[in-house]
């Protein structure tokens, strides 16, 4: 059972704080992905328990836009937010198991159960809090004042990506797609390769 560690978030925040004065004189995003670990006696950061699950080294997120205004509609017609998944293997992954949340100390907060994502391709997940539009919409929104986005399997952490601001339509994509950092897109590419108006 992989702990869950409020204290780490006062160590996150100081390390956002180091973002946020670089940003500027790079022009880069105000987010960035961060070691998993909970605080050890000596101060520095314990790694969680990992999973063994072979999913974990080829799923990841790849890009959001948590304040959509003009971009991908879901099939209501409504422009939520959204999130890319990417499997990075050469076969389908099934998502059994797999559960996504915008708070590390909430982990189940949505499964991924009976999705899947073929071979080398995205699944795009609507962040509307209408879980009853089906089960590719999740029943929370992410915040463009900033907030956390983390994939789990069994309870451990896969892949998160951690902002601090995003602007109507910015994409926080991995650039290059599916292995870079994340970095701020001005155009956005909903089940596309990232790359399009990127850094
Ligand atoms: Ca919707
Ligand atoms: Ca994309």
């Amino acid at each position: 059972m992989p702990r869950l560690c409020s204290a780490r978030l006062a160590r996150l925040d100081t390390t956002l704080a180091a973002a946020l004065v670089m940003v500027p004189l790079v022009g880069a995003p105000l987010l960035g992905a961060f070691a998993s670990g909970c605080p050890g006696a000596d101060g520095g950061v314990d790694p969680e328990p990992p999973t063994d699950d072979p999913r974990a080294d080829v799923l990841r997120i790849n890009e959001l836009v948590v304040s959509n205004q003009t971009g991908c509609a879901d099939a209501a017609g409504e422009f939520d937010d959204w999130i890319e998944l990417v499997n990075l293997d050469d076969v389908d992954v099934t998502l059994d198991g797999v559960t996504i949340s915008d708070d590390r100390t909430q982990r189940d907060k949505a499964t991924l159960d009976g999705l899947s994502i073929p071979a080398g391709g995205r699944l795009l997940l609507f962040a509307d809090s209408t879980p009853a539009q089906g089960p590719d919409h999740l029943p929370f929104k992410l915040s463009a004042a900033g907030e956390e986005l983390l994939i789990f399997i069994d309870g451990a952490i896969v892949d998160e990506v951690i902002w601090v601001t995003a602007t109507a339509d910015q994409a926080l994509a991995r650039f290059p797609d599916g292995s870079g950092d994340f970095v701020s897109c001005a155009t956005t590419t909903c089940g596309e390769e990232n790359g399009a108006a990127c850094p």
